[in-house]
Parts: structure tokens; sequence; C-alpha cells
């Protein structure tokens, strides 16, 4: 082994729940080593989710990270559900007087690893190679090859997996200890960043016979589109014509119209919901997207990391500080309550936006979106679930 350290908490991966989780540690005094497999450069550039629950902003505020977010986010009070040609606009704070925010995931990771930065965080980018060990008793450890590619191992008193949903993290846990419950949908999402001004000022969620669609925003330049399209789409049958001409169809609405302009991000998502118990095995516990997936319609993802992170913070400080171990001894049940909520409301979303190749399914997720478009009592069911439910 060319380099040995020892640390209280080893996070492997550093996305936005390995590095909040980070700092939340270090603001509680608790020391960890953050290890990661891409560049900092990758990190730092991926596009994905890009809702805030108000719960979410609240930790982030409170926990340092509020300076650009409170400059640059965008605090929106509703969402448009459109079906047909029929489109109606949700209030959010007349429904659960909440609301949530437009600050892209991008730029919640630049901040965390700003943050890192200014504080000293240790964190190893580009590592390559790494196992986790002995996660089932008190002196787990990681190894792995660093950048320069030198033998490194990492011991730790617990090992956080938040290495998402293809790390290694989840894997380590024996399979017989395992349970797996998951759930594919038979379409995708095609998703498109533009340097377009948003032509709306909520997002807009669009059900049309020719598939759902979604208008989204990153700021008050930059537009974040989606479309429907089957699973295992690839992304070069959609030109960018064809995605303009898709978009102006199924968001087609008396007299409005699209901002068109150049795309400068197209990918496409697969669509599943997935949940993995238990989130703790021994020493090693799993938060974010290493233990759950849930389709982006709810923009639930990013805050489950954040949420599940929030309680693992908890219980760490209470086991490190205090030598109570029961916090984390409840972690597990305490995330999957939240977490299944989460699940739920976003299959429901999932399954009442998107156009089906059953018909029968089709004319009861049709029937429920225009009980939904004509109820103020399931218009706040709806806001309550969007906006997050308190922590
Ligand atoms: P992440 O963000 O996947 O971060 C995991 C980190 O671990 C690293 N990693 C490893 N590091 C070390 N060793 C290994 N063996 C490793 N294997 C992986 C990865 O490089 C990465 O840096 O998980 P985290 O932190 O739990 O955060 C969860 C959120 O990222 C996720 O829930 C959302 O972004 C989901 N999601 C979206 N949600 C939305 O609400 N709206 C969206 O538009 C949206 N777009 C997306 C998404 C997820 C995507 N993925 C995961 C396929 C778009 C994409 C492409
Ligand atoms: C996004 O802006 O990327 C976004 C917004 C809402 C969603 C999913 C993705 O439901």
């Amino acid at each position: 082994m060319d380099n040995r350290s020892r640390t209280q908490v080893a996070i492997v991966g550093a996305g936005p729940a390995g590095l909040l989780l980070a700092h939340l540690l270090r603001r509680s005094g608790i020391e960890s080593v953050v290890l990661e497999n891409r560049s900092r450069s990758y990190a730092e550039a991926r596009i994905r989710a890009g809702i805030l629950e108000q719960g979410s902003v609240d930790v982030l505020r409170a926990a340092g990270l509020g300076d650009r977010l409170n400059r640059e986010g965008m605090r929106h009070g509703g969402i448009y559900l459109q079906h047909g040609e029929r489109r109606t606009h949700l209030d959010f704070e007349a429904g659960c007087g909440r609301s949530v925010w437009v600050y892209g995931q991008t730029e919640v990771v630049k901040d965390l690893i700003a943050a890192a930065d200014a504080d000293g965080q240790r964190i190893d980018w580009e590592i390559s190679g790494d196992a986790l060990h002995d996660v089932d008793t008190d002196a787990p450890y990681v190894t792995y090859r660093d950048s320069d590619g030198a033998s490194c191992r990492v011991d730790a008193a617990v090992i956080a997996g938040t290495d998402g949903f293809h790390g290694i993290s989840r894997p380590a846990i024996p399979e017989a200890r395992r349970s797996v419950l998951e759930k594919e949908y038979p379409y995708a999402w095609l998703g498109i960043l533009a340097e377009t001004a948003p032509a709306t000022d909520d997002l807009i969620y669009s059900r049309n016979k020719r598939g759902f669609a979604l208008y989204s925003m990153r700021s008050r330049e930059v537009s974040r589109l989606y479309l429907q399209v089957p699973a295992g789409e690839k992304v070069d049958a959609w030109s960018d014509d064809r995605i303009w001409d898709e978009l102006a169809r199924r968001f087609a609405y008396d007299g409005w119209s699209l901002n068109t302009g150049p795309v400068i991000d197209k990918s496409v998502l697969p669509m599943r919901s997935f949940v993995s118990a238990p989130m703790r095995h021994g020493n090693l516990v799993l938060a974010g997207d290493s233990a759950h997936i849930v389709p982006p319609t709810g923009a639930k993802g990013l805050n489950l990391a954040i949420s599940d992170v929030v309680l693992l913070a908890r219980a760490l400080h209470a086991k490190f500080t205090a030598n109570d171990d029961r916090l984390i001894d409840s972690y597990p049940s305490d995330a999957a309550a939240r977490l299944w909520r989460a699940t739920h409301f976003s299959y429901w979303m999932t399954t009442m936006m998107h156009v089906s190749d059953d018909a029968f399914t089709n004319e009861l997720q049709a029937s429920q979106l225009r009980y939904v478009m004509g109820s103020e009592i399931a218009q706040a069911s709806l806001a309550e679930n969007y906006t997050g439910m308190p922590y």
C-alpha cells in the first residue's frame, strides 16, 4: 500500500449526497474523506435535476450554502398542468403554503465543492478500482488507486455509500441481506438544455395524445425541456428541428408559443422506480441514488438525496459526539418512510402524465388528470407532495 490514512467517515461518491454529507459532518466537527471516480470538472458540469423543495432550500441555507441560491435561485409558487389544449395553474401557496425553487443540481454541486475547498475538505478525485472491505466489522476500510495510480487505503469508523445507482456500495451488502423492489416504465425522457428565455413563468407538465412534455428552466436565459420517448430511444433519432417541432405540438395552447434557441445539451434518461433495503449493513450506510431511484416526474431524486443525508448526518453526530447509536439504528426506517411517500408520488405523477399503449390505463390516467385539474382538494394534495413533506 503506497498511502494509508484514517478518518471517521469514508464517503464514496462526490454527488450531491456525498458532498452534502461531508459538509454537514464538517460543521459538527466530524472528519471525512470523499472518494470520487470522476474528475472535478466532470462533476461540476453534469446536468441533472433542477427543482429544490422548500425543505431542501432550508437545509442548504442553514448549512451556510445559501448565498448564490438566494441570488440566482428562482422561487416558484406553482406549476401548470396541461391536458390536450387545456391548461390550469396550480397554486402551491394556496394549496399548502409552501413553494419550490429552480436551482440546478449542477449549481448545488458547484457550491458544495467551493465550500469544501474553503474548509480544506479532502476529496480524492479520479480514483479507480475502489473496493469496500469488512463493512460488517468495527474496522471497515476502502482500497483504491488514486489519480496518479498509487495504491491507497482509508480506514474509517463508518463508510457512507453515496456513489449513485451504478456504484459499488449497494452491492457490498451481501445479496442474501438485500431486497429490491422496482418498477420499469415503458418510456424514457429526452431532455434538452436550450439557450433561450423560458416562455413560461412556472413549469408546465403537459399530457398530450402524442406523449408527455415538460417545460422547465435553469435561469432567465436557459430553458430545460423534456419529451416522453419510448424506452431505449437513441438520442441521434432527434435532430434539434424534430425536437422543437414535437415540443410545439405537445405544448400547443391557445396562441401561446415556445421560444426556440440553440440546444446546448441533449440526453435520454431511463425511467425507473427502485428501492433497495436495508440502507445500513454493519458500518456501511447508503444515501441517495445508491439506495433508491425515482422517475423524475415528481422532481424528487435530488430532494431525497438531501433528506437522507440530513437524517444520516444527525445520526452520525449522535454516534460520534455522544456515543449514541439510536439514530443510526433507526436511520433505515426513518429514511424509508419519507422515501416511500416520494416513491408513490413520483409513480402517481408519472403514470398520470404519460401516455400508455394500453387503452384502459390511458382512460384511467386521463380521468385522474381531469379530476386533479378540476378539484382544489386534489390540487392541495399534489402541492403538499410536490413541495415536499415536512422533515
Ligand atoms: P449521484 O449524483 O449519482 O452521485 C454519485 C456519485 O458517485 C460517483 N461514483 C463513484 N465514486 C467513487 N467510486 C465509485 N465506484 C463510484 N461510482 C459512482 C459518481 O461519479 C457520482 O459523482 O447520486 P446522489 O449524490 O445520490 O444524488 C442523486 C441525484 O443525482 C439524482 O437523484 C437526480 O439527479 C436524479 N435525476 C434527476 N432528478 C430530477 O428530479 N430531475 C432530473 O431532471 C434528473 N435528471 C437524474 C437526471 C439522474 C440522472 N442519472 C443518475 C442517470 C439525469 C440523469 C442523467
Ligand atoms: C428539471 O428542471 O430538470 C426538472 C423539473 C421538474 C421535474 C423534472 C426535472 O419534474
